[in-house]
């Protein structure tokens, strides 16, 4: 809305899509409610859930490395998890009954509503992890609550048993702060503005493919118009990244490139990269190198230390790709060393199967 504003943008994970995310946030938290109905999982299970999931899908981008690269090639069977016979324990046993199985479809399916119309993008395989942040508690969110309360305005008394669909209408019709970013970017790109957007493929707090569908959105927008997104527009998913900041312990994924929040993740007085101060692993600096010389990132690459809040030795190093080329193990040589990856087309005979 505001082109001039700056020369440069990095958007992590971002909250664009208010009118819809708000009310998306409780919603995924009633898929999982009333705690003491049948469809309810439990936040014990989440690990069991996380683990079949990186089971059934660790391999389905070519690498057996405990990271999901790409969600979206995985199909995922979720009756595996069924419990078998009499379970008297489901969280040693890990297994789930079959209303908690709907409650799973739920999680995993995109929110449509009434018309076919598309309202939010669902959780990803392999954000298990990050359920927390929406799922683990006995109430929905307060961000997607307190949104309807005070925001849109139903009051106080208003609980999450009296939602229905109508409050989709009621939040586009606010459109509360005029805070839902919209998709023409032209006037941005032609005064030179660049931006650098990404998100999380473990993103437990808000869908990653809302980034997505923004991008497309962008994309279908101005590309008919003669735009190309690649000049001034790059969009780079971060498989292992959960919300902003941090990975799942069964990935370990490098997700430190000194994003939005994450510095303050390693600690105090961190800043940019430690050990790697450069456009090609601080995407601040990366966008700098842009808006300043012209060069623009094709990918950056992301840090994992075997201990974060020391940056005491990296254990883990790969390339992000720039949307939609994807991070391709050469075949060869250290999963964990950047330079055994390359950007590119994922489709077909380019989809190599590692060794190991
Ligand atoms: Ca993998």
């Amino acid at each position: 809305m505001f082109p001039d504003d700056f020369d440069g943008i990095v958007a992590g994970a971002p909250a664009w899509w208010t009118v819809h995310l708000q009310l998306w946030n409780m919603k995924v938290g009633m898929y999982n409610l009333p705690t003491n109905a049948p469809h309810h999982i439990p936040q014990e299970l989440f690990p069991a859930i996380g683990a079949e999931v990186l089971r059934q899908c660790d391999g389905s981008d070519g690498v057996l490395d405990n990271i999901i690269s790409d969600p979206r090639r995985c199909n995922f069977n979720p009756e595996t998890l069924l419990c078998a016979g009499d379970v008297q324990n489901q969280t040693t046993a890990g297994c789930l009954t079959s209303p908690q199985l709907d409650t799973l479809y739920h999680l995993y399916g995109d929110w449509v509503e009434a018309n076919q119309t598309f309202v939010f993008p669902h959780l990803e395989l392999g954000s298990e992890g990050n359920w927390d942040m929406l799922l683990g508690s006995d109430e929905p969110t307060t961000l997607g609550t307190d949104y309807v309360k005070y925001v849109l305005g139903l009051g106080p008394n208003w609980t999450w048993q009296d939602y229905n669909p109508s409050l989709l209408t009621l939040s586009e019709e606010l459109n509360p702060g005029n805070a839902t970013a919209g998709f023409d970017l032209s006037a941005f790109s032609k005064k030179g503005g660049k931006l650098l957007h990404y998100h999380g493929l473990s993103d437990g707090g808000i869908a990653t493919h809302s980034s997505l569908y923004y991008y497309n959105q962008v994309l279908r927008m101005l590309k008919p118009r003669g735009f190309d997104l690649d000049d001034f527009y790059r969009y780079f998913m971060v498989p292992g990244l959960e919300h902003c900041t941090g990975t799942p312990s069964s990935m370990n994924a490098p997700w430190y490139f000194a994003g939005a929040n994450q510095a303050g993740t390693l600690g105090t007085g961190v800043s940019s990269v430690p050990g790697f101060s450069d456009a090609e692993h601080d995407v601040l600096l990366a966008m700098m190198e842009w808006v300043e010389h012209g060069r623009a990132p094709d990918y950056i690459i992301a840090t994992k230390w075997n201990n974060d809040t020391l940056q005491d030795k990296v254990t883990r190093q790969r390339p992000l790709c720039m949307y939609p080329k994807q991070a391709m193990y050469i075949g060869t040589g250290d999963v964990d060393d950047p330079m055994n990856w390359k950007c590119q087309m994922l489709y077909g005979e380019n989809v190599l199967r590692g060794n190991n």
